[in-house]
């Protein structure tokens, strides 16, 4: 008999124009395991080489957009440096460099990588309870996936540190003032509110937008790649204290860090 085909972690589906993408592992918060980064990767390449899709929508499935890397998928030596390179550093460009917009739909929480990922979009509609938390600073990690940048450019870095390592969380409102959310809304809203815009968005002028984004770009991203491979670098650092240990037993125990500062 052959194989069952592997459960896709990433639901899509594309409908008048707009490929919507659904992190789909709602009983792990959607927590990014190698599979769904793979997923994820390979759709957003995929959005970019169909020109019927002309606007992409990013969400998750269930109660929360997403918790950032999976904290159980596996044990072991990890190549943080490798990992970020490879797997999440291509997630961030392919959403900056897809000359298309991107609208993330974010309830619930969005961690670690989740917040960075949602933020990562071009515009994010945000559910009026969001919580948007780095996490890093629980298992002892440094942000990644572009997430200092964002906050210190938006927030200023006395308010992005106190976010980054002062463990507060940004909420709906907050994000909002500073702009990196466009629309809050209820959360039994937060669908039809993402795929509205998003089809406003698809029906508008694609190669135009996409070139004003390419602009976006060259106007703000002229160091994302810097920054990138600055934060593989001290991830991998990062990774190899005692006190990401600490912060991951603590995770899989379910109880506070105790953190001994190596
Ligand atoms: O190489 C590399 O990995 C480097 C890359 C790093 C990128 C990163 O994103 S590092 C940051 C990783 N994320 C976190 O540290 C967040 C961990 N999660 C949490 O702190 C909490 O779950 C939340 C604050 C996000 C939500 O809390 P709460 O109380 O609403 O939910 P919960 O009970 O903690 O979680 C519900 C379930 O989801 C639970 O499973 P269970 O007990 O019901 O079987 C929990 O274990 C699971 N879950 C949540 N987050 C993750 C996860 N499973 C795996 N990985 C997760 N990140």
């Amino acid at each position: 008999m052959p194989d069952a085909p592997a459960p896709a972690h990433l639901l899509v589906e594309t409908i008048d124009g707009v490929a919507t993408l659904t992190l789909n592992r709602p009983e792990a918060l959607n927590a990014l395991n190698a599979g769904l980064r793979a997923e994820l990767l390979a759709a957003l390449k995929s959005v970019a080489r169909d020109d019927a899709v002309r606007a992409a929508v990013l969400t998750g499935a269930g109660r929360a957009f997403c918790a950032g890397a999976d904290l159980r998928g596996g044990s072991g030596e990890r190549a943080f440096r490798r990992v970020l390179v490879a797997e999440y550093n291509p997630l961030v460009r392919a959403l900056r460099e897809l000359e298309k917009p991107v609208v993330a739909a974010v309830n619930g929480v969005a961690a670690g990588a989740g917040m960075s990922l949602a933020l990562a979009a071009d515009l994010v509609v945000a559910a009026e309870d969001v919580r948007f938390l780095p996490a890093f600073d629980r298992i002892g990690l440094v942000p990644d996936s572009g997430l200092t940048r964002t906050l210190v450019r938006a927030l200023g870095r006395h308010r992005a540190a106190a976010i980054l390592y002062g463990g507060e969380t940004l909420g709906a409102a907050e994000a909002h003032a500073a702009g990196l959310v466009v629309r809050v809304v209820p959360g039994s809203d937060l669908a039809g509110a993402a795929a509205e815009l998003a089809q406003r968005l698809a029906a508008g002028p694609t190669r135009g937008i996409g070139l004003t984004k390419r602009l976006i770009n060259r106007a703000e991203d002229d160091d994302l790649a810097e920054s990138l491979d600055a934060e593989a670098a001290l991830q991998e650092l990062a990774g190899r204290t005692d006190d990401h240990v600490e912060g991951v037993a603590a995770f899989t125990e379910k109880r506070e860090p105790r953190f001994g500062g190596r």
